[in-house]
């Protein structure tokens, strides 16, 4: 595999810059943090070296620099007016590098080979579970009974010098992204279509080859899976999902143990699960007002009600963007030029117009503007995925391709376990100044 070959030699001076940075630089004050910070999910601290991706939060997303519109300009596509494929982001991310269509090509096939083998007992674990179990338990607990494979755990056994942990980190990573789909089209068949499953086609793309088996194989929702699974991919190394990863990975725990982290904080409603939570809040709109298109003045009151109510509007505000998301504008922008009559599209449409406004008025939301998550249900419904259940799981088979090349990057770099500090309530009492 003459990835790993490359990323011998990308990574080397970078890992040694860190270890410079940290010897001889180590004393050099970063920034200073607040109280307040500190008690409100230590946002703005910068205690994390991601390389993957950067969010800006007036511009959004870029990964290894480029914006999402770049992307679409300049990664490799099966046609040319088509979507990414994600394997492209995925060497990007990797390697820092533009990749060619060879190298999307080389990764494609080495997922669909290591797709192959997945070990009976995964489907047992998950065929053990009810099937009313939420499909993020199933993905979740297939991933960790995934890890019997760990070829990272293995080589830790027989002994193996730190500087070469990034390799069997790598296979694991490649070994796991690839059977994700798999997983994912899985758990969809025995949820939602009766068990009745649809074995990949290898001659197919990653992103593809999930609408195959899920049974949606027309050209659109490949098209558009391979769009979600390109812009879901990565938000810089704070965000819950990325964060648990790296966290349980800095225990040199395998790739299987904490992706599985990192998904666990992606069932959160306050985080990849939005996109689910979106459809529920759109539905129970509907319903309470009794219209299949309610007007913006009834979607405004609706938004009222739930901030009234102590609720979140889900697929709204964000702990870094502060403008809208171009991963919101992006779908939208698919959406109003292949399905702008979709009504749920429409629906979109009219929420964006209200419900800033809203959310603005209580003074108190940082952020009122869309999140990725406002519009990506509405628009896999139109396209037929209409099971909102699995939309978490789309966005988790998308969500490795970042934090598991951060992962390798962890190990590229030798990052040590991350421990950082905590105090009780008496000791910021403490901190605040006498009069
Ligand atoms: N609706 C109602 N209230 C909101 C809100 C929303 N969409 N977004 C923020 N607030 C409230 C928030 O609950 C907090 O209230 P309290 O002071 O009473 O606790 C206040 O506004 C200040 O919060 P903030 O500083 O603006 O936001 P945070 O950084 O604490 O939280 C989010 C960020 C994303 C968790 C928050 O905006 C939210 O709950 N949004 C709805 C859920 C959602 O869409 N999550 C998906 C995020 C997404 F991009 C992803 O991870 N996929």
């Amino acid at each position: 595999d003459y990835i790993k070959q490359k990323l011998i030699e990308v990574a080397l001076p970078k890992a040694e810059m860190v270890h410079k940075l940290v010897k001889e630089h180590g004393n050099t004050v970063l920034q200073e943090i607040t109280m307040q910070q500190v008690l409100t999910g230590m946002k703005g601290i910068v205690g994390l070296l991601t390389c993957t991706s950067k969010l800006d939060p007036q511009e959004g997303i870029r990964f290894r620099g480029y914006s999402i519109p770049e992307l679409k300009q300049k990664l490799p596509k099966i046609k040319e007016d088509g979507e990414p494929l994600p394997e492209g982001i995925f060497y990007l991310m990797l390697t820092g590098e533009l990749p060619t269509n060879k190298d999307v090509k080389h990764i494609s096939e080495q997922w669909a080979t290591r797709a192959q083998v997945i070990p009976s007992h995964v489907f047992d674990v998950i065929e053990a579970l009810p099937k009313d179990a939420h499909p993020m338990i199933q993905f979740n607990t297939a991933i960790l009974a995934m890890s019997t494979e760990s070829q990272f755990r293995k080589a830790y056994l027989i002994g193996m010098d730190k500087k070469d942990y990034w390799d069997p980190t790598y296979e694991g990573v490649m070994d796991l992204i690839s059977r994700l789909p798999i997983i994912a089209a899985y758990i969809y068949r025995r949820v939602f279509h009766k068990g009745d499953h649809i074995p990949q086609d290898p001659s197919l793309d990653w992103a593809g080859n999930l609408a195959h088996m899920m049974g949606h194989s027309s050209e659109e929702v490949k098209r558009l899976m391979r769009l979600y699974m390109l812009i879901h991919s990565d938000h810089e190394g704070g965000n819950v999902s990325a964060h648990a990863t790296h966290l349980v990975g800095s225990a040199l725990s395998n790739p299987y143990y904490s992706f599985s982290a990192g998904m666990n904080g992606l069932a959160g409603p306050l985080h990849g699960m939005a996109n689910q939570d979106v459809m529920h809040w759109l539905n129970k709109m509907k319903r309470e007002i009794g219209s299949e298109d309610p007007t913006e003045a009834q979607i405004k009151a609706y938004a009222e009600e739930t901030i009234a109510n102590g609720r979140v509007i889900p697929g709204y505000g964000h702990a870094v963007l502060r403008k809208t998301d171009p991963r919101f504008q992006v779908q939208l922008d698919f959406a109003n030029k292949y399905i702008p009559d979709a009504p749920y599209i429409k629906l979109v449409n009219k929420v964006y117009n209200v419900v800033p406004d809203v959310l603005l008025n209580t003074g108190k939301v940082k952020n009122p503007w869309p999140n990725v998550d406002a519009v990506s249900g509405s628009l896999l419904t139109s396209f037929g995925i209409a099971e909102y259940p699995i939309y978490t799981v789309l966005f988790g088979v998308s969500r490795s391709l970042g934090v598991l090349t951060s992962l390798i990057w962890d190990r590229l770099y030798g990052l040590p376990i991350e421990r950082p500090k905590s105090e009780p309530l008496q000791w910021f009492i403490d901190r605040v100044p006498k009069q």
